[in-house]
């Protein structure tokens, strides 16, 4: 690859000189040339610049001298026909004018000019290049790329182009000591930024690596893998959510939406990307919603032998008003809701009548005063046993009765948001068994489960609009779990 530098300050060039670039200059890998704007100057101050036409600040750069440096370090005939020929058959070469002006260049635009076999940079400097240049040398068939390193102004185009050579020259082959380094790296393929990383000593003024990421040290790859997909996910969520939005559901595995969702975001059916989910308590206002989205989703968890009128049944005894208005207003009932955030709303559309699309509700085992369980828990099943509290206290049972998200909503990640903040709920409130009986068939339901740590406590019956069916019982102790997220 050869690049060249026009520029009215060779020196400020020199640093690439230094280190990789410099390395791979001296290997012949890149040819650098960097050459001085006021050589092709005609006068004896050697001007390069002038006032702007039309008045105003500061100075603009004479397209004439800069037309005399291009046509010989581009060696171009200057008349545009013979120039649009030659261009031909010579490789690949692009004209880069470093401006704040210019389109963002981004780690894709790297990738594109690393392909390139020349490259010349034009540094401007005062108030930018007179616009005729760019024009004439695209007119003239040269690809030319007017680009900004960001929003922000430097004072003229040469550490824009020592940041962009920079980018460019390490993604040539050979120019790296590892070429693995590029493969996982911030604004790489994944579309996330980089996570964290770690050297020895373990433990430093009180960081223990050891402690906050124990997978790292477990010499498990696919393990260390996952979590670090996922601390990249967080990190990504927490200063990049513009990177979030413009991932690609088909880049997207389970474990991937279920780390997307822990930190707030869902990828709705047929969405182009992920969406902002709202998880929080929910509210009085959000009953008529409540009962609508459990009318809408219960059928969805129920065994395929259910009749549609012993759904119904069932919808009509427990899911109503009365019951959800009982659970808001007790203290023991922690009811939990989902909704798409407001732009998401419009990006995804409306999912059914309200704005709800899932909820959970953790009903704590305590006696009120009058000796009576929260309405609705169910008798706690024999596999279920209560570990104590880390304190050694007594511990706590709590029923999570359930996680119902809509359908349109499955495997978007907002089932393992709301899960997640059921275990981070119950872990608050001192519960050390979650336990959950869901049905045996839905073999769905339970990888969810068994994904937010769940397990197996054996089975307990469960009756439907008067049909008995059969659920499997699984359980989590919260105070446990509160770490993994
Ligand atoms: Cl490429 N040039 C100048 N002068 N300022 C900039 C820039 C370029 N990119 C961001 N700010």
């Amino acid at each position: 690859m050869r690049l060249d530098v026009i520029t009215i300050f060779p020196d400020y060039l020199r640093a690439l000189d230094l280190s990789l670039i410099g390395r791979a200059a001296g290997e012949g890998l890149i040819d650098l040339r960097v050459h001085d704007l006021r050589d092709w100057a005609r006068d004896r101050h050697r001007t390069v610049d002038d006032t702007p036409l039309g008045g105003g600040a500061g100075m603009v750069m004479k397209p004439d001298v800069w037309g005399e440096a291009l046509d010989e370090v581009l060696a171009l005939p200057a008349d545009a026909a013979a120039a649009r020929e030659s261009a031909a058959g010579r490789g690949r070469r692009v004209l880069v004018v470093p401006t704040p002006a210019g389109r963002v260049f981004t780690q894709r635009t790297a990738e594109d000019l690393a392909r390139a076999d020349h490259l010349v940079f034009a540094c401007g400097r005062y108030e930018g290049i007179d616009a005729r240049v760019a024009e004439h040398y695209r007119a003239a068939g040269i690809e030319v790329a007017e680009l900004s390193i960001g929003d922000y102004v430097l004072s003229g185009g040469e550490a824009a182009a020592l940041v962009m050579i920079e980018a460019i020259a390490r993604l040539r082959p050979g120019v790296l000591g590892n070429p693995d380094s590029v493969v996982e790296e911030s604004h790489g393929a994944s579309g996330l930024l980089e996570q964290e990383v770690y050297t020895r000593p373990v433990a430093w003024r009180g960081l223990d690596v050891s402690r906050a990421w124990p997978a790292l040290l477990s010499g498990d790859h696919a393990r260390v893998a996952r979590q670090r997909r996922n601390r990249a996910i967080a990190r990504t969520i927490a200063r990049r959510p513009d990177m979030i939005e413009r991932l690609r559901p088909d880049t997207l595995d389970a474990a991937d939406r279920a780390a997307l969702a822990r930190g707030g975001w869902a990828v709705p059916d047929g969405a182009a990307g992920p969406v902002e989910l709202v998880v929080r308590p929910a509210v009085g206002a959000d009953l008529a919603d409540l009962v609508d989205l459990a009318a809408r989703t219960f059928p969805d968890a129920c065994p395929s032998f259910l009749t549609a009128e012993q759904i119904a049944r069932h919808v009509a005894a427990h899911l109503t008003p009365g019951r959800f208005a009982r659970w808001l207003a007790d203290p023991r009932a922690v009811v939990t809701v989902a909704a798409l955030g407001r732009d998401a709303e419009t990006r995804a559309g409306r999912v059914g009548a309200s704005e709800l699309i899932g909820y959970s509700a953790v009903l704590v085992e305590r006696n009120d005063d009058d000796g009576a369980p929260p309405v609705g828990l169910d008798p706690r099943p024999e596999g279920v046993t209560v570990p104590p509290a880390p304190d050694g206290g007594a511990g706590l049972a709590a029923e999570l009765s359930k996680v119902y998200v809509d359908a349109r909503l499955r495997g978007s990640g907002a089932a393992a948001a709301l899960l997640a903040g059921a275990v981070r709920d119950a872990a608050a409130r001192g519960v050390t068994a979650l336990w959950l009986g869901t049905d045996g068939a839905n073999r769905r339901a339970q990888r969810a489960y068994r994904r937010a740590g769940f397990v197996g406590a054996g089975s307990r019956t469960y009756d439907v609009g008067g049909r008995t069916c059969r659920d499997i019982v699984m359980v989590l102790n919260p105070q446990e779990a509160a770490g993994e997220y």
